[in-house]
């Protein structure tokens, strides 16, 4: 499926990897980008040497394009956008806030900028500001999300933009990429999906939970602290979510319990005090596959379902 994205990135199809921080590192990004998506290594809160390394290492690895996702939130953010510049990363996303500030430099080096934005608002900003798409991310889609969701989001910020517009939130499959292109998008970002891929270097216990997890095993936890988060529900997402609603866990205490909660979960399979951070489409993922065949499959599934 050729779209503006794929001329855009210079890739086979217009599938994007999700920028998950602590999760996506150069094995998953390099795999996504070899099957003729686009890898992302998540920069999260990563110290700046960490990156360089991954960075370095995904090359090795692959020579199809790949990006970068800079948190924006991150306390390094300022360093890692001038790293990307030095390293020659062909594609930034921009994660939890408003990247405006980096976006000339990056431009001028020939970046291609895509910030996800999880409003109409926001991503006309973003397109006046020369962002060259934007991922449109519904609140189905796991870790810091906003509130609309893909199905009323896509559509808006398709009529809104003249720059394409990439789909995020409960995509896993060639049926959610169909009704994606359907809202007007020209590409889908996926997440949770490639959580349960083999490439994923997540820790196994974090992938059973994937796999294991039903349509109603989802919460959104620290609306009260303006980050609020989408993960699986264990019992420790259920103790935050107990202590937010009913007053006895004050935003700082949350806060406190979460520091370091994502770490956890992903390199330890901790349990009891990880978060293990992942969209609302879990429910639908059921098996651990490569990612060349996660990617091919959702492609041929779409193009299948378009041209009935
Ligand atoms: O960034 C994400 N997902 C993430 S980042 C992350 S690490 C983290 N952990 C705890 C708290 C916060 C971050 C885990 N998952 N998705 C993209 C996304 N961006 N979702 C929502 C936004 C967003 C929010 C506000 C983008 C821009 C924005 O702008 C506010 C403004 O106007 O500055």
């Amino acid at each position: 499926m050729k779209t503006r994205i794929t001329e855009l990135l210079g890739c086979e199809y217009p599938i994007i990897q999700g920028g998950m921080a602590w999760v996506a590192e150069h094995t998953l990004a390099a795999a996504v980008s070899n099957a003729g998506g686009i890898g992302l290594i998540a920069g999260g809160n990563a110290p700046i040497d960490y990156l360089r390394e991954q960075i370095r290492l995904c090359k090795e690895k692959t020579d199809k394009p790949f990006g970068v996702n800079i948190m924006l939130m991150s306390p390094n953010a300022d360093d890692l956008a001038q790293l990307v510049i030095d390293e020659g990363v062909k594609v930034v996303t921009t994660g939890a806030g408003n990247p405006g500030k980096f976006i000339p430099a990056w431009k001028e080096a020939g970046v291609k900028v895509i910030p996800v934005i999880p409003s109409v608002a926001l991503a006309k900003r973003m397109e006046k500001a020369g962002a060259d798409a934007v991922v449109a991310e519904g609140t189905e889609s796991g870790g810091h999300i906003g509130e609309n969701t893909t199905m009323c989001l896509v559509p808006q910020v398709v009529d809104a933009l003249s720059i394409p517009v990439i789909a995020a939130g409960g995509i896993a499959d060639g049926r959610g990429m169909a009704a994606a292109f359907m809202l007007g998008a020209e590409g889908v970002q996926i997440g949770t999906r490639f959580l349960a891929s083999e490439e994923c270097q997540i820790n196994p216990k974090f992938k059973e939970l994937v796999l294991k997890a039903g349509d109603t095993d989802n919460i959104v936890t620290g609306r009260y602290t303006g980050h609020p988060c989408r993960g699986i529900k264990t019992k420790f997402a259920k103790k935050l979510a107990m202590g937010e609603k009913d007053g006895t866990l004050s935003p700082d205490e949350f806060e406190k319990l979460t520091l370091g909660a994502l770490r956890r979960a992903v390199v330890d399979g901790d349990v009891e005090s990880g978060s293990f951070l992942c969209g609302a489409i879990a429910g639908m993922v059921n098996d651990i596959r490569p990612c060349a065949d996660i990617v091919k499959e959702i492609n041929s599934g779409a193009e299948k379902l378009l041209k009935l």
